[in-house]
């Protein structure tokens, strides 16, 4: 019988006799979408409280940067606050997630310009930039290589620019650690998602995505350039953070 909905996310439904590292591959793109959005508290609001940011910190005639933009959701939030004469760069290595965000972007943003990269955000050049966005990405990159990118950042971004950083993050205190995990389960058991499938997907993460606490995240950023950095939103173990670059 064909799935009724195929873009509802049942990747981890089923016994796995062996569960493997977690891959931005086609059968994530295309259930992404449900994904995120059943999985990660605040991530709506996350998006759309962008516009009022970008409104604020985008500068004319500069770049906008989405790394590990997946499907385009943070280009399209950000575009909607931002002056018609930035430019969008949306930056992921899974093709399979750059042709469905190609389709969402075309249909959603039409004031910018905008072009999407497939390639590491590693090794991409950040220049003449107002806003860079780094939705839910940091936690994949390896830990002994989130200063070199936040440097790079830093560097590329103008005086008075941006980076919005939201990340999964764990704390120092176990009671509070524990806590905050065990309120992220039940968000995604009253989403819908088993207990089977929680604990497929955790495992399947283990070795993927690295969780830091906020000062680890605050102290790298200070050493990479940023001036000021606060927290402007939390859900459970979930946060956005705001860091500026001293403006001239
Ligand atoms: C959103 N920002 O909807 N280089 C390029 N892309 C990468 C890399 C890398 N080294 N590592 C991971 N990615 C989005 C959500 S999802 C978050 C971001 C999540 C890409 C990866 O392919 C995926 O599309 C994205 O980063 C992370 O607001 O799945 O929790």
């Amino acid at each position: 019988m064909s799935d009724p909905n195929p873009s509802k996310d049942r990747i981890y439904a089923q016994p796995l006799e062996r569960v493997g590292g977690f891959v931005f591959d086609d059968s994530v793109a295309s259930v992404f979408d449900d994904m995120i959005r059943r999985s990660v508290p605040g991530y709506a609001m996350t998006l759309s409280l962008m516009p009022l940011i970008a409104k604020r910190y985008a500068q004319e005639q500069t770049r906008i940067y989405d790394l590990g933009c997946s499907l385009g959701a943070g280009m399209i939030a950000i575009a909607n606050g931002s002056p018609e004469s930035t430019s969008l760069i949306g930056v992921d290595n899974s093709q399979p997630m750059l042709d469905r965000c190609q389709a969402n972007l075309a249909l959603a943003i039409d004031k910018q310009a905008w072009e999407l990269r497939c390639c590491d955000i590693l090794e991409t050049p950040i220049e003449n930039a107002s806003v860079v966005l780094l939705n839910f990405t940091l936690q994949f990159i390896p830990v002994e290589r989130r200063l070199e990118l936040l440097r790079s950042i830093a560097s590329g971004l103008n005086p008075g620019g941006i980076l919005l950083i939201s990340e999964k993050v764990r704390f120092p205190d176990p009671k509070a650690q524990q806590d905050l995990f065990d309120l992220h389960h039940d968000f995604k058991r009253d989403n819908g998602y088993s207990d089977l499938e929680i604990s497929q997907k955790r495992s399947s993460l283990d070795n993927v995505l690295h969780a830091e606490t906020i000062e680890e995240h605050k102290a790298r950023l200070s050493d990479a350039g940023f001036d000021h950095c606060e927290t402007w939103l939390q859900c459970f173990n979930f946060v956005s953070m705001l860091a500026i670059k001293k403006p001239k």
